[in-house]
């Protein structure tokens, strides 16, 4: 089913989502077992899976495994175009909107196209808007762009409303992988409010309340990933 609908009928009720990401490089795969346990006992929607380098068989691997053990919708949440199984659900079709790197505003999504369209993928293009964090993160070394000021709240809006109107179906304010501040609230909030399409909020978020922080000011689906890997009795609090 069309997991970019399920997503647009959540918000519309009201009801908020989790995705847990897995980076397929940081799975250690003696826990991987206990891990999908964990996952379905948390209250996790979605399960993303991706990072900033990723080997080609690892990610097959893991696909292969979630396909098998959990229920979830598998959404790939790529760094590069090597990142494409056809195992998957879906892929989040990102564009570094916040940077001025051509290879991460089109030049990766042309590589992309020609094999997206050899798989049966559900293809969503999202905007992709880094934060400032306080630290640098993955995605900022890799891509080699600046992520927004915290304080710049008019270009981090004209940037998500910019997204928009060029067709993007969610909007992901993104703070990086381990950020050591999560994305404002009042960011969230502001966007949320001049904006029409689903929000994601990720990075650094590291308790239950942060996560409910996030939905108040407006995110319709949260991201956690460091919390849970390393500790994946985190939901359980
Ligand atoms: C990173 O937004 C995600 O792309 C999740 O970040 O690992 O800090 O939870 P964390």
């Amino acid at each position: 089913s069309n997991i970019h609908q399920q997503i647009l009928e959540a918000k519309k009720k009201g009801q908020k989502l989790l995705a847990i990401l897995l980076d397929p490089d940081k799975i250690v795969w003696e826990n991987l077992d206990h891990l999908l346990v964990k996952i379905k006992q948390s209250p996790a929607t979605h399960i993303f899976v991706g990072g900033s380098i990723v080997h080609a068989t690892i990610l097959e691997d893991l696909l292969t495994e979630l396909k098998q053990k959990t229920n979830l919708p598998v959404v790939i949440f790529p760094g590069d175009p090597s990142q494409i199984s056809p195992q998957a659900d879906a892929i989040l079709f990102l564009s570094l909107l916040s940077g001025r790197n051509p290879d991460y505003l089109i030049e990766y999504q042309v590589q992309a196209a020609p094999i997206l369209k050899r798989t049966n993928l559900e293809v969503i293009s999202t905007g992709y808007i880094l934060i400032e964090s306080g630290n640098e993160t993955a995605v900022a070394r890799v891509s080699k762009t600046k992520p927004l000021k915290r304080e710049n709240l008019d270009l981090v809006l004209a940037t998500a409303q910019a997204g928009e109107m060029l067709g993007n179906k969610l909007m992901y304010l993104e703070a990086g992988s381990g950020a050591k501040n999560a994305v404002p609230l009042e960011m969230i909030q502001l966007i949320s409010q001049n904006i029409e399409i689903p929000i994601i909020v990720g990075g650094g978020i590291v308790d239950l309340q942060g996560i409910q922080n996030a939905y108040k000011a407006g995110a319709d689906l949260v991201v956690i990933g460091t919390a849970f890997e390393n500790d994946s009795h985190f939901f359980e609090a």
